[in-house]
């Protein structure tokens, strides 16, 4: 069987998205016998369910993690739970939507817990040398409409397969990049090189499926 591991496109003022490098990167690998499919989803609220249900129906996963990017996070993120609530705050997604206080799903449930070994993963993480935490909130934006729907969509269909979220930062490039005058005082953002950032997803991989 496959796993199935997703990054997003750039958004917002990001020229870049680390999670649709470490997708394109694990691309091909093999965990435990499985062969990891990378995949890059629209940053898009009303595409992000069918693109999932159409990515599961095409390669049938035997554990998907899906990943995003939160500039500002110090860790890899393992997400705890997403919750049935769609906000944009102040980023619309790539075609200017905006949802604001609205449901991902009418009928479905307040939030679904991940069903990947969420603790587990980041000790891991941990052990293997990557910095990483778990969070409590994968926000209200594309990251969390993806986590909610994936284990929405499993619940409905009865389907067992293991599904989480994982947040990742910044690279040190981008964070340079991004930037705003360092060299007079400026801040810059938090970051991860992406060697970890490949290393932590394939380890929260490994402890599910191994
Ligand atoms: N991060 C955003 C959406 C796409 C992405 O990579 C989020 O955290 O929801």
């Amino acid at each position: 069987m496959t796993l199935l591991c997703t990054g997003y496109e750039p958004f917002g003022e990001h020229n870049a998205n680390p999670s649709a490098q470490v997708a394109r990167e694990l691309d091909g690998e093999t965990v435990a016998g499985h062969e990891i499919v990378g995949e890059v989803l629209p940053v898009e609220f009303d595409r992000v369910d069918d693109e999932l249900a159409g990515l599961v129906a095409e390669h049938d996963p035997a554990a998907v993690v899906a990943t995003g990017l939160a500039a500002g996070r110090t860790t890899v993120s393992v997400e705890r739970v997403g919750v049935n609530l769609n906000d944009a705050v102040t980023v619309p997604d790539n075609v200017d939507a905006s949802p604001h206080a609205t449901a991902i799903t009418a009928d479905g449930a307040d939030a679904h817990f991940a069903t990947v070994p969420v603790v587990e993963a980041v000790e891991a993480m941990l052990d293997a040398g990557v910095p990483a935490r778990v969070s409590n909130s994968a926000g209200t934006h594309c990251c969390n409409h993806a986590l909610y729907s994936l284990l929405d969509q499993f619940e409905r269909s009865g389907r067992d397969t293991p599904a989480g979220f994982v947040h990742l930062p910044l690279t040190p490039e981008q964070a340079i990049d991004e930037a705003e005058a360092p060299e007079r005082g400026g801040g810059v953002t938090a970051s991860l090189p992406l060697s970890l950032q490949i290393d932590g997803v394939r380890t929260v991989f490994e402890t599910t499926v191994e």
